[in-house]
């Protein structure tokens, strides 16, 4: 079977799951589409939305520090193939980085970032990795030779897992990187105003990302959701620190997946998407329930955005 195909059917069986349940919820990483994936390019240079520039400004003003956290030769993995913008200003900063190693689950996409990389360095050994960061994932071995392994995880992209799926992935990290260590971007805790205005742009592209979700089941599922009577919803849930964002339903209505009907009452939602915002010691704590160490970290100066520079202690030998 093709990737493509495996693709399509994780996605068949998530809607079908997604809408059975009670309440209804399917997980953000089907908004990456070929359309979502623009929509949400132009979501990072929308003025209201500020954790991509911010972060940006992050790595170019800190990148020499990073990569003398990094260290020589070092072998760089990154969690999604996203913004190869943001590798480019460390790999650039980093002394003879050894390999680049992108992890996503798209397949295409991987191909395209990785081309355009391998050009751009044509010393760098670029190796793509097809794999799920949301589920556990296997590394390629470790290359003769090379320095410190670092895994980079930037875009806040963890604050769409949840505390527990956090947790699941900072123990991963610990038991698949041991001795090397994590540089993590983090949305950090603010104004609800700032933060409603990020995920609700007066251009209307954020909802367009949110209900283009809906029109790639219409296209690759061969549903039926009537589009125009859904509503993007998002809203800052302070007591929990998170974004939510849903597809609000504007009517009762029914919607077809693989011959079986599922309702939606009027007002009822489809969630979308979590997307947490931290504290710097929150993260640092987080991530040591799992053996990892806090090191140095970025900031900028209105408290936006964070990187932080996560050390994986050397396995304990029994
Ligand atoms: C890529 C998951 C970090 O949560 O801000 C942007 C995605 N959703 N606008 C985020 C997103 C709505 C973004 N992450």
């Amino acid at each position: 079977m093709t990737l493509a195909a495996t693709e399509d059917l994780q996605f068949m069986h998530d809607m079908q799951t997604a809408l059975s349940q009670t309440p209804k919820s399917i997980s953000p990483k089907y908004f990456y589409d070929q359309a979502g994936s623009a929509l949400f390019d132009r979501i990072c240079e929308l003025p209201e939305y500020y954790p991509t520039r911010t972060e940006l400004t992050l790595l170019q003003t800190h990148a020499g520090a990073m990569a003398e956290c990094m260290g020589a030769h070092a072998d760089i993995l990154e969690f999604g193939a996203g913004s190869l913008q943001k590798i480019r200003l460390l790999l650039k900063a980093m002394q003879q980085p050894a390999r680049y190693v992108p992890m996503d689950i798209s397949g295409a996409h991987l191909e395209v970032a990785s081309l355009s990389l391998q050009a751009e360095f044509p010393n760098l050994r670029v190796q793509p990795l097809v794999a799920d960061y949301t589920q556990d994932w296997q590394l390629p071995t470790a290359l003769p030779g090379a320095g410190q392994r670092v895994a980079f995880f930037p875009g806040s992209t963890i604050g769409n897992f949840s505390p527990a799926q956090a947790h699941a992935f900072f123990q991963n990290c610990a038991r698949h990187l041991p001795g090397g260590a994590l540089l993590l971007g983090v949305d950090l805790v603010k104004s609800p105003d700032v933060l409603h205005a990020a995920y609700n742009d007066a251009q209307g592209v954020t909802a367009a990302f949110n209900l283009n979700l809906l029109a790639r089941a219409n296209r690759e599922l061969g549903c039926d959701f009537e589009v125009t009577q859904f509503a993007h919803s998002a809203f800052y849930n302070a007591p929990l620190q998170r974004i939510e964002m849903h597809l609000l339903s504007l009517q009762a209505q029914t919607v077809h997946l693989n011959g079986m009907a599922y309702s939606f009452a009027q007002g009822e939602t489809l969630h979308t998407e979590y997307s947490h915002k931290f504290t710097i010691a929150g993260v640092q704590q987080a991530a040591l329930a799992a053996g990892l160490q806090a090191g140095a970290y970025w900031t900028d100066p209105q408290h936006h955005f964070g990187l932080l520079w996560l050390n994986i202690p050397h396995t304990q030998e029994h």
